[in-house]
């Protein structure tokens, strides 16, 4: 019996989002379905290709399906100013030795989870449009999903604005639609995720392996490290690794700490569009609706993130 969880994942890559797959990936838990690209970091097509580009270098093959151009009302806005021209600069990865497969990600997801004899739980690591698409093309796949982890919100300020973090604020309907849909959410906000800190240390001891993997962990989290020391001096030198959280919660969620709560998004404030209101004080007296992780233990999380590394090429 295959006792790996079933989950499929939509990544927009990025940096961490690279860290991201390779974790997944190198982790024997899980049994990936596919791979969805949403826009974000960099354009669609852009994002498609490092995911195929991380793919290739770690030696993985799973379907992966190119998703929405842009949000579902907005123009798409890109964070290149954090990742590079690229959406993945500081590191020569291979060419892409495999195509991503045909017909559009919302489509794949519903044609995956309604096939599987059990529940999928979802991961998402970029602006929430290809989920939330997902959930409005195929409303009635709600329930074959058994949850979603995501990388984006913030319980008391953001990255992008001071109150929105960027994967929200990028396509803030579609993160309403996602926190409103009835389906059980983990969030990984800026909380947890400004904790899942890189240091010089920590580099040197992924290029130290001696594997191409972790001579791409090191050369990504090199240039990422860039922004955060001109840009969060308030992190102390570090890199955040935001989107792994996810994957790593998953992985070894007692390594967190977290709360249950009420979230709604905000998408139409003056000062405030794309925020995740987050009544951390059951203030409202309203159903949980997320399980906000707003903790880690730090070095746990780095020594998992390289037991895991070094087993890949
Ligand atoms: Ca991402």
């Amino acid at each position: 019996m295959d006792t790996r969880l079933p989950i499929i994942i939509d990544c927009d890559p990025g940096h961490d989002d690279a860290i991201m797959l390779m974790l997944a990936f190198g982790s024997k838990l899980f049994d990936i379905k596919a791979v969805t690209i949403s826009a974000g970091n960099q354009t669609q097509e852009k994002t498609l290709r490092n995911a195929l580009r991380i793919l290739t270098l770690i030696g993985a093959q799973p379907p992966v399906y190119k998703g929405s151009e842009k949000p579902l009302f907005r123009d798409l806005i890109i964070a290149d100013y954090v990742h590079g021209k690229s959406g993945i600069d500081g590191t020569d990865l291979p060419q892409p030795a495999f195509e991503a497969e045909e017909g559009l990600a919302i489509d794949a997801i519903a044609r995956i989870v309604n096939s599987h004899h059990e529940k999928i739980t979802l991961v998402a690591t970029g602006p929430l449009t290809n989920i939330a698409g997902f959930l409005l093309s195929y409303p009635d796949s709600k329930s074959t999903i058994e949850k979603i982890v995501l990388m984006g919100g913030g319980i008391s300020r953001g990255n992008y604005t001071p109150l929105a973090e960027f994967n929200i604020y990028v396509d803030p309907e579609a993160a309403s639609l996602v926190f409103n849909s009835g389906i059980p959410i983990v969030m990984c906000g800026l909380d947890v995720t400004h904790k899942a800190l890189f240091f010089k240390d920590d580099i040197e001891l992924f290029r130290a392996i001696g594997n191409k993997t972790g001579k791409a962990v090191a050369e990504l989290v090199d240039f990422f490290s860039v922004f955060y020391r001109q840009n969060r001096p308030e992190l102390g030198g570090g890199a955040a690794l935001h989107d792994p959280c996810t994957i790593a919660w998953l992985m070894a969620p007692s390594i967190f700490q977290s709360k249950q709560c009420h979230v709604d998004v905000e998408v139409s404030g003056k000062l405030t569009t794309g925020a995740t209101v987050v009544d951390f004080y059951n203030l409202l007296k309203l159903k949980p609706n997320t399980e906000v992780v707003y903790d880690l233990d730090r070095k746990a999380f780095v020594k998992m993130l390289y037991d895991t590394i070094k087993t890949l090429p």
